[in-house]
């Protein structure tokens, strides 16, 4: 259980309390052996140290690419000491066993941290420190295996209570640190090497996650819950301050999120715009001089749906639209900020949850996504593709109008954040209808529409919001019939990603039809 420490090979690039360690280890009587810039440090300090071209009678060749790599060095790292054939082997050979490794690795997650060309990537994957690191790891029945600094101190200790000797446990300890060490420095080769070959997965390790809030349940009651927060500095619903109202569920938050990612795609210095979500899709959305208007638009779109809705906004609340929005039961408003007055207003409905994120979720921002598959997960980067970023083409015989261009754009912003298969209607900055979740297009474009012809039915309007619309869809159309369909509706201008077989058939039923039609060349599928 314990072994006495008489030999230690010492091959580290952070020397880091080498000299410290170094000369610990010779007064306790240990002999040293080390590399080329290694051992001078140790013999700058006065201590005798061997150079390791002495233990393997072969010099350090291909600039230091092998100094290590020799049987005197991997023999006396992985000999088992009390196996008759392996004693055999060091006799034959010459070998003396290696009770103490002390290495460090070359830095190469610093050197790539510090945007090094490829080369000097390459040159800085340590071979021979990892395997000298896995073979004494490996064989921690008889060697001390020490990768930080930071444990040079405990080694010396424990010697020192143990007569000289290191304990089971400590080399226990040690070698699994060991493999962590040259497993994660491996993992940062891998993933350079995926960066630089345009490959690399996102990694949702990377996301972290401590558990703010045990949940009263999950999606549905008999589901146990937990509210996990990253270190994420985007503002939205899990760094929110809760101004009032009761607990905010497992839907809540999925909710408030869908409605807080959606509003903050309208910069506030172009435009107020609202967002009221319903089952993590939206059930209106509108842009407007004031809040309240925009409030009073995104309503009009589907006032039934939006019964007990989230209400996002891209401003700070102020009375006029708290007034308005506190009209109907809503569950939570999630905003930037409210004023005095709005909070007070808010006030008298108890249950309303009001949230404040203190700024927008910036659209552009990298974000990872994930969601669990059976026995897997999906790694993804977040959606953070902006139409206004786009090179829009058009593609038929009649351009979109300002007005058209301008709904559009919006149709298509609203669209990122619709379920797929999304379809959108857009009039004067307000969705008029929003078809979401269909296995068919056309049944998108149909549902959109038949909502919109509820919504002026409702509000003892003539004609469906839709005549004169502008429609978006979230993924090309793979026929014409969709196209149609919304074109019947009422649309006269149409925003989808583009690069369907069919796209010159599409192309051509829009111009048959008088449509104005843009392609974006992104898609935005949702699911
Ligand atoms: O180039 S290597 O992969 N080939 C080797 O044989 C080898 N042996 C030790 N790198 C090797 N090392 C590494 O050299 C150690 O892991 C350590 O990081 C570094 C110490 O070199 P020096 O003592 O010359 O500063």
């Amino acid at each position: 259980e314990l072994v006495s420490v008489k030999r230690a090979l010492l091959s580290v690039s952070d020397k880091t309390g080498l000299v410290e360690f170094a000369k610990a280890l010779s007064e306790r009587g240990v002999e040293l052996i080390s590399t080329g810039g290694t051992r001078k440090t140790i013999a700058e300090a006065g201590l005798p140290v061997k150079d390791i071209s002495e233990v393997t009678g072969f010099p350090e060749i291909m600039d230091g690419r092998v100094k290590t790599l020799h049987p005197m060095v991997h023999g006396g790292l992985l000999s088992i000491r009390d196996d008759a054939e392996h004693v055999a082997a060091m006799d034959e050979h010459g070998i003396t066993g290696i009770d103490l490794l002390c290495v460090n690795l070359y830095p190469f997650e610093d050197t790539v941290a510090s945007g090094a060309d490829y080369a000097n990537g390459v040159e800085n994957i340590d071979i021979g420190g990892p395997a000298m690191t896995r073979a004494a790891a490996k064989n921690h029945a008889y060697v001390t295996t020490v990768v930080d600094p930071a444990d040079y101190a405990a080694v010396i200790v424990a010697m020192d209570t143990h007569n000289g000797q290191s304990p089971i446990a400590l080399r226990k300890k040690l070698a699994q640190k060991a493999f962590a060490r040259t497993a994660a420095y491996d993992a940062a080769v891998s993933n350079w090497m995926a960066e630089q070959i345009d490959e690399a997965a996102p990694d949702y390790r990377a996301i972290g996650g401590k558990l703010n809030e045990v949940m009263r349940y999950g999606e549905n009651p008999h589901q146990a819950a937990g509210f996990y927060v990253t270190g994420e500095q985007r503002p939205g619903v899990a760094t929110a301050r809760q101004v009032q109202g009761k607990q905010l569920s497992y839907n809540n938050i999925n909710d408030t999120d869908a409605a807080f990612e959606l509003v903050s795609e309208f910069d506030p210095a172009r435009t107020a715009a609202v967002a009221i979500i319903k089952h993590a899709n939206p059930c209106g959305v509108a842009e407007a001089p004031t809040l309240k208007e925009a409030y009073e638009k995104a309503l009009a779109c589907d006032p039934v749906s939006a019964f007990g809705g989230i209400v996002a906004l891209n401003g700070t609340l102020d009375a006029d639209a708290a007034a308005e929005i506190t009209k109907i039961f809503t569950e939570v408003i999630i905003a930037p900020d409210a004023t005095e007055e709005a909070i007070a207003l808010v006030a008298k409905k108890k249950n309303l949850r009001l949230l404040l994120t203190g700024g927008l979720s910036d659209p552009r921002a990298k974000g990872l996504y994930v969601k669990t598959v059976s026995g897997g997960l999906l790694v993804q980067d977040r959606d953070n593709g902006v139409v206004d970023d786009l090179d829009l083409k058009v593609v038929t015989k009649r351009a979109p109008s300002e007005q058209e261009l301008a709904d559009l754009k919006m149709a298509f912003r609203v669209g990122k954040h619709v379920k797929s298969n999304a379809i959108v209607y857009v009039k004067d900055g307000a969705t008029v209808g929003i078809g979401a979740g269909q296995m068919s297009r056309v049944d998108s474009a149909r549902i959109a529409a038949r909502k919109a012809e509820d919504a002026a039915e409702a509000a003892g309007l003539a004609e469906p919001l839709t005549k004169g619309c502008v429609v978006a869809s979230d993924a090309f159309f793979p026929f014409a019939d969709g196209l149609l369909f919304a074109a019947e509706a009422g649309a006269t201008a149409v925003i989808q990603p583009g690069g369907s077989m069919r796209d010159d058939e599409v192309i051509k039923a829009a111009d048959e039809a008088g449509l104005a039609m843009v392609v974006t060349g992104m898609r935005h599928f949702r699911h």
